[in-house]
C-alpha cells in the first residue's frame, strides 16, 4: 500500500464524503426552510463539539513537528475565538448551552477524538496513554476542518443575511486556505509513515466523514 495522502483518503471515503458535504441540513439553510430548532440543535451540539475539538487541537500540537506549529497554533486562537461567538449566537438565540445534553452523535465523535488522543476507550480507560501517531491525527484533523469547509464553502452566496456568518466563518476563502495548509502538513506526516498508519488513517478519516453525517442528522432527531 503505497502513503496515504489527503486526496486519497478523501477518494477512501466513499459516498460518505459527499453525504457530510452536500447534506439536506445545508440545502435547508440555504433555501431558508431549516427550522430554528434545527439550527438551535446543530448549533448546541457544535459548541460542544467544538469544545473537545480543542483539547484534540493541543494534542495534536503536542506531537507536531515544529514546522507545523504555527499553523496549529494560529488555528487554536480562531478556536478560542470561535467558543465565544458561539456563546454569543446562543444567547442572542436564547440557547442553554451549558444545560444541554450531549446528543448520540456529538458524544460519539468527541469520543473518537479522545480514541486518538489517549487510545480506545479514551483517558478513562487507558490513564491518558497510547494515542494515535501524529501523522494520523494530522489527517484527522485536516479532515475535520476540511469537511466544515466543503460543506459550508458550498453556501457561499446561497444564503439569507441570517446564516451568512456561518458560511463565512468556514466558507471562507481564507478558511480554505487554512485547511490547504492543514492538508499539505498531513500529506508531509503521512509521506514518511508505512502502510499500517496509512491504513488507520484511512479507517480514521471514514469514519470521521460517517459521523458528519449522523452530526448534520441531529436536526432531524437522528
Ligand atoms: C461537527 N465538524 C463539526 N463541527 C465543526 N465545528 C467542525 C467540523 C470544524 O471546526
Amino acid at each position: 500500500m503505497a502513503p496515504a495522502t489527503t486526496k486519497s483518503l478523501i477518494e477512501g471515503c466513499g459516498e460518505a464524503w459527499k453525504q457530510a458535504t452536500l447534506h439536506p441540513f445545508l440545502d435547508a439553510v440555504a433555501d431558508g426552510s431549516i427550522k430554528p430548532e434545527q439550527f438551535n440543535t446543530w448549533l448546541v451540539q457544535d459548541y460542544h463539539f467544538v469544545r473537545a475539538f480543542v483539547r484534540f487541537t493541543a494534542t495534536t500540537m503536542a506531537s507536531a513537528p515544529d514546522a507545523h506549529m504555527a499553523t496549529l497554533l494560529g488555528g487554536m486562537a480562531v478556536l478560542q475565538g470561535e467558543l465565544a461567538w458561539f456563546r454569543e449566537k446562543a444567547a442572542q438565540r436564547g440557547l442553554d448551552l451549558d444545560g444541554a445534553e450531549l446528543q448520540p452523535a456529538c458524544r460519539a465523535y468527541r469520543d473518537l477524538m479522545a480514541e486518538l488522543q489517549y487510545g480506545p476507550g479514551g483517558a478513562a480507560a487507558t490513564g491518558g496513554s497510547g494515542g494515535a501517531p501524529y501523522a494520523v491525527k494530522a489527517a484527522a484533523f485536516w479532515a475535520i476542518e476540511a469537511c466544515y469547509n466543503t460543506a459550508w464553502g458550498g453556501l457561499l452566496g446561497r444564503t439569507g443575511p441570517e446564516y451568512s456568518e456561518y458560511v463565512s466563518r468556514w466558507g471562507s476563502p481564507e478558511f480554505g486556505q487554512y485547511v490547504e495548509v492543514l492538508a499539505a502538513q498531513a500529506d508531509a506526516a503521512l509521506a514518511q509513515e508505512g502502510p499500517e498508519v496509512a491504513a488507520s488513517a484511512a479507517e480514521v478519516v471514514k469514519r470521521i466523514a460517517d459521523l458528519e453525517v449522523r452530526f448534520w442528522g441531529m436536526a432531524y432527531g437522528g
